[in-house]
């Protein structure tokens, strides 16, 4: 009984490592409510190998859980700024 729930945990971490799945955090300037919130969080999902994206109107920030085999960051970014608002570049980036 102890292996077959060992075996079971192993194949939990085997697939997690080998899923391509990457967490981006993005900064977002201009949004001001829950609505600005939804269409963000609605050009993100229609994006291809999105898979999640959550929206903080208070924090200004954006987290899209996506498949970096399909999207990139860059356009994770692009199809924020096509919604109107204005992605904030990290400080190190020049
Ligand atoms: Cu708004």
């Amino acid at each position: 009984m102890k292996s077959t729930v060992l075996f079971a945990i192993l194949l939990l971490f085997a697939g997690s490592a080998m899923a391509r799945d990457a967490t981006a955090q993005i900064k977002v300037s201009g949004m001001t409510c829950g609505a600005c919130a939804v269409s963000v969080r609605r050009s993100l999902e229609k994006t291809k190998g999105v898979k999640s994206a959550d929206v903080s109107v208070d924090k200004g920030l954006v987290t899209v859980v996506y498949d970096d085999g399909q999207v990139t960051d860059q356009q994770l970014r692009d199809a924020i700024n096509k919604t109107g608002f204005k992605v904030e570049l990290p400080k190190e980036q020049k």
